[in-house]
């Protein structure tokens, strides 16, 4: 017993368009009550009622119709070979305003077509590898939670159109939850009559975050090899066994342009101690033993979203943990976990995927829960071991947070007896500064009452370094070290005398080059920072909290006498 009724369309608040017929099914929860006149549904708003899109039926002319309206909006030409794309007037406002909800331009998207060609990115070497016939085939496995149309749509063509048929086992799209009334039946019937049989989809009948999202697409795969992708990637070439990167090209999120730098420029995974992947410089001595500059590059951690692994192997180095919830975490759990149990993280520089770089997530978070921070005490309590204090350091909330139950982990960490966080640390990461090992003093900085502090300043930019009232506490805004190279540094920042500057009295925090020069610094039996290059001694003469610190001559005054928490003399 079903219900038909017309709209034709209802003008739309919220995004909430149909057109057509449309059919409430019995016994679909929401609905059942609600007689289909426009004005009524008009009445009952998303925001009103949580009409779901699987409640809602349209036929399949109607679906043409919505598929030939999005036809029209494509402009040929628009947007290929990557080029970038701009918008004016009436449309770059109505951009604008999406761009607040979706995250990037949609209406850029939306012009542009689905099989666009994109440049081949790759370093010229890679044109001449030959690869075996008899590859293991792949499943691709694409997530997505309430993701813009075409982009999703764009991925799964770009992965058909760039794949060797017969190496593409199957497409597996998981919706994790999504309500948006378009990747309803319209993502149904267009995976019917538009995409190849292998493409599949499946739909969670609970929001369950993008880490059990994978884990259900995993679990459905025929495949030899997994391959996991986010809904907005573009270009797929290569897929291999084992746990394989490829170099992650920039899709601007604006004007869609497909970023590359031929090839020959790309960065390895990091992570900094508060628990963030970071991009870092290949290291000289990974370059050395790799020979090639397209061989597969040992990588310390993966960005998450976008990797191959043999099916098999997914399952027997631990698949992911099931607890994690919403966003976040996951890919460090699984750098750590896949090296420290006796795997291979790496990137492929001739594999090369596209992806559209969102500065906000334009999906909800359940119970408003920094799900990163959670998860990653979840990864800090069962791979760091003792350096989880590093990590705590940043985030003493996180001490005391509910991060749930983490036995079934650390179950798995021992049966598989996985090597320990400091291994990991001396053979696959020993370019990462520890703040607190192999230096010669750590912690606050004191002269006085004042601390050296970073003033909460954007460490990625070059700032200046200041002094504020010691905490109580140690926390990382006054957390110093000083290196056994006479850095006077942060995690990835070296305080820097410029020798040449005008203002030559302050000091900057910059980059560190571990090359001494300007970032050389002593610290003398009287408890004065001598910096090396300029002769000169730290100081904080007459300043306040708040205030930037300087270096000027030495003198044996207590304005340059800074005391360490922690000082190993030898
Ligand atoms: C990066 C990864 C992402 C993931 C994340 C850490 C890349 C290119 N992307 O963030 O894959 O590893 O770091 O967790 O390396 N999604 C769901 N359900 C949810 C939330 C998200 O299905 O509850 C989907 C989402 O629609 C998207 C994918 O998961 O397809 C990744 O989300 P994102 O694009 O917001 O993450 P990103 O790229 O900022
Ligand atoms: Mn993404």
């Amino acid at each position: 017993n079903s219900y038909t009724g017309k709209i034709n369309p209802i003008p739309s608040e919220n995004n909430w368009k149909l057109t057509g017929n449309l059919r409430f099914l019995e016994g679909s929860n929401n609905t059942s009550n609600y007689d289909l006149v426009p004005e009524r549904l008009r009445a009952i708003s998303p925001l009103d009622v949580p009409v779901r899109s699987k409640d809602i039926i349209l036929t399949d002319s109607d679906f043409e119709s919505i598929i030939a309206e999005d036809e029209k909006k494509i402009v040929p030409g628009l947007g290929e070979i990557g080029s970038p794309v701009h918008l004016y007037g009436e449309e770059a406002k109505l951009a604008e305003k999406m761009i607040k909800t979706e995250a990037f331009n949609v209406i850029v998207s939306d012009k542009i077509s689905l099989t666009r060609s994109v440049p081949d990115s790759r370093d010229p070497l890679c044109k001449d590898v030959l690869y075996d016939k008899n590859l293991p085939s792949a499943t691709v496995i694409i997530i997505f939670t309430n993701e813009a149309w075409s982009s999703l749509i764009r991925t799964v063509k770009s992965v058909i159109l760039r794949s060797k048929e017969h190496l593409l086992k199957e497409i597996i799209l998981v919706d994790d939850f999504s309500d948006r009334e378009e990747l309803g039946g319209k993502l149904d019937y267009y995976i019917k009559t538009r995409l190849p049989s292998k493409v599949h989809l499946i739909r969670l009948p609970e929001r369950s975050g993008l880490i059990r999202a994978r884990l259900a697409g995993a679990s459905a795969a025929t495949g030899d090899v997994l391959i996991f992708l986010d809904s907005h990637c573009e270009r797929l070439k290569e897929s291999r066994k084992s746990v394989l990167v490829p170099i992650i090209d920039v899709i601007d999120d604006q004007t869609l342009e497909y970023f590359h730098s031929n090839g020959k420029f790309f960065q390895v995974g990091g992570f900094t101690w508060s628990g963030h992947f970071t991009w870092v410089d290949i290291p000289k001595r990974e370059i050395e033993r790799r020979g090639n500059p397209i061989g597969p590059t040992r990588s310390p951690t993966m960005a998450g979203g976008l990797f191959a692994i043999d099916k098999n192997y997914f399952w027997e180095i631990g698949s992911y943990d099931s607890q994690m919830d919403v966003w976040g975490g996951e890919n460090l759990e699984m750098s750590f976990r896949v090296w420290q149990c006796g795997g291979l993280l790496e990137t492929i520089p001739c594999s090369r995927v596209g992806h559209i770089f969102r500065s906000f997530h334009p999906y909800s978070f359940p119970g408003n829960r920094d799900t990163h921070g959670i998860n990653t005490a979840r990864v800090a309590h069962v791979w760091m071991d003792d350096y989880k204090r590093l990590f705590f350091m940043h985030r003493p909330d996180l001490l005391t947070v509910d991060y749930g139950d983490i036995t079934e982990r650390k179950e798995f960490r021992s049966r598989m007896k996985c090597k320990d966080f400091k291994w990991y640390l001396q053979n696959i990461y020993p370019e990462k500064f520890i703040l607190d090992e192999n230096v010669k003093a750590f912690g606050r900085v004191r002269s006085g009452t004042l601390c050296l502090d970073n003033l909460q300043r954007n460490e990625r930019n070059e700032y200046t370094l200041g002094v504020y009232h010691c905490h109580e506490r140690l926390y990382s805004s006054q957390f110093f070290s000083l290196s056994n190279l006479g850095e006077l540094r942060r995690e990835e920042v070296c305080a820097d005398v410029p020798s040449q500057s005008a203002d030559q009295k302050k000091v900057k925090m910059m980059k560190c080059h571990g090359m001494r020069g300007n970032q050389e610094w002593e610290l003398l039996k009287n408890g004065h920072l001598l910096h090396k290059a300029t002769g000169n001694c730290l100081d904080s003469m007459g300043i306040q909290s708040g205030d930037e610190v300087f270096v000027t001559q030495c003198r044996g005054i207590p304005s340059q006498v800074w005391v360490f928490d922690n000082y190993e003399p030898n």
